[in-house]
């Protein structure tokens, strides 16, 4: 038997013998001669099988020509034949003449979806709407890019944690909250890692990364909230401020954007039509108050109350930001401490900002990250401030009793950073499977 070769390695390979296997993308069954698309997960390539005539010039019904004629789109197959180089091919200048075809799985011929489906219909089909190129390339995105900084984290020495997902306390708010049944009590879904990343300098592991799902019980419909989503969190000790945890993150994204742009950045422009950028280093900061009056200056107030910012205000600093200094990034720092965590450090000078920030990347905010509040006294305080039962909190109060470093961190939206990078509409694009308010399935 001819070994299975992928698509994309055909064209390196001399004329001869070769066998693919894959899913029927188009099958066009003329009267002389059949083509096939051929699609495996690294590329497409054409089929072709002359038909056989007779000496009346009849078509013979043979093989493989019976079995191609009923061929349903989305079958996978296996097939062998000779390779054959051709710059008249459209498809990658090559195409196989078909010597068998054998079929291992038979797709139902009407297919469910099709391009112009709405993006809920494609998210009920996920599995066939993933075969799509432009999907495929998404997540073999995403690999490189977590690969990237699971890299950086490796070689400085980090250590990878993996925090459980199951609690006995909120780890945010108690708002936006999941609730779960545990025997005969009540458990909560982690909506960050935050806790236990902290607990992590007390153990005196000193910088940790973990890559891992986090939950909200987000009732809004937003293009950018999920109800599960992958979280991207770090924390580093010994820090002198939030500086030190935001030169961390540039580098790390730096990292991500330049293997991403290496590896995949001539078909993300081929297929986005995007060009990826490496963010240069530094990159812009501003205090939040600051690009709030530069926001109102090109004719926007943000309305709320709150001290923070909003979406178009978002949008509208990340536009000064481009056209100013020319870069996608911009970290919003000092914001003010009524808005903020209890956790989250406050200047040593104005208790009413913190040493934190959120980052904001072509104009949404992909993360947030802080100096954390180190001493157990102010921690305390800070806790009681915030309206919070410290009682309830007491096994993480615990982490500041015996002994700890400075610290600081970030966490950061996985399926955020991808979206905004590929210009998608919303981070279902971008995510394996969405969890929403409606959506469990599949
Ligand atoms: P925060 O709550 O800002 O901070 O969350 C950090 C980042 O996680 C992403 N994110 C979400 N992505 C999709 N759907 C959601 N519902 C959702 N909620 C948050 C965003 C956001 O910027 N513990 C702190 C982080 C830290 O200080 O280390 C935290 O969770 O990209």
């Amino acid at each position: 038997m001819t070994e299975r070769v992928l698509i994309k390695d055909l064209s390196a390979l001399d004329d001869g013998t070769v066998s693919v296997s894959g899913w029927v993308e188009t099958v066009r069954d003329q009267k002389k001669v059949q083509f096939v698309v051929l699609r495996d997960e690294s590329g497409a390539v054409q089929l072709v099988n002359p038909r056989t005539t007779d000496a009346d010039g009849a078509v013979v019904a043979d093989e493989p020509a019976t079995t191609i004629s009923a061929l349903s789109q989305g079958s996978f197959i296996t097939v062998t034949g000779e390779l054959k180089h051709d710059e008249r091919v459209k498809l990658g200048g090559i195409e196989i003449k078909l010597a068998s075809v054998e079929v291992l799985s038979h797709a139902i011929p009407e297919t469910p979806i099709a391009a112009d489906s709405s993006l809920d219909k494609r998210m009920d089909w996920r599995f066939l709407d993933l075969r799509h190129p432009k999907q495929n390339l998404i997540f073999r995105i995403q690999t490189t890019f977590e690969h990237a900084l699971r890299t950086y984290w490796v070689e400085r020495d980090f250590i990878e944690i993996h925090t459980p997902k199951l609690m006995a306390s909120a780890s945010e708010s108690r708002a936006e909250l999941f609730e779960v049944e545990y025997f005969g009590s009540k458990a909560y879904l982690a909506q960050s890692p935050q806790f236990f990343k902290q607990m992590a300098q007390s153990a005196g592991f000193g910088k940790i990364f973990e890559i891992g799902p986090a939950f909200r019980a987000d009732p809004s419909f937003t293009s950018r909230h999920a109800t599960e989503f992958t979280s991207v969190d770090t924390e580093i000790s010994w820090i002198e401020s939030h500086e030190d945890v935001m030169n961390l993150h540039e580098d790390l994204l730096v990292a991500g954007f330049r293997a991403v742009k290496e590896k995949h950045g001539e078909e993300i422009l081929a297929m986005f039509d995007v060009e990826v950028t490496v963010p240069t280093q530094p990159f812009p900061r501003i205090a939040l108050a600051e690009a709030k009056e530069i926001v109102k200056e090109r004719g926007y107030e943000v309305p709320r109350e709150d001290d923070d910012m909003d979406p178009e205000g978002e949008r509208q600093i990340a536009a000064y930001v481009k056209e100013k200094f020319g870069h996608e990034f911009v970290f919003l720092v000092d914001y003010s401490s009524s808005i903020r965590p209890f956790y989250h450090m406050r200047h040593a000078d104005d208790a009413s900002l913190t040493n934190s920030y959120d980052l904001i990347f072509n104009g949404t905010e992909i993360s947030t990250g802080a100096q954390r509040e180190h001493r157990i006294d102010v921690l305390i305080a800070q806790a009681r401030e915030k309206g919070m039962e410290p009682e309830e909190l007491e096994f993480y109060l615990d982490f500041f009793r015996y002994g700890v470093p400075s610290h600081g961190g970030f966490g950061m939206g996985l399926a955020r950073v991808l979206m905004l990078m590929l210009h998608q509409a919303s981070i279902r694009e971008v995510t394996y499977l969405f969890r929403g308010p409606t959506r469990l399935l599949p």
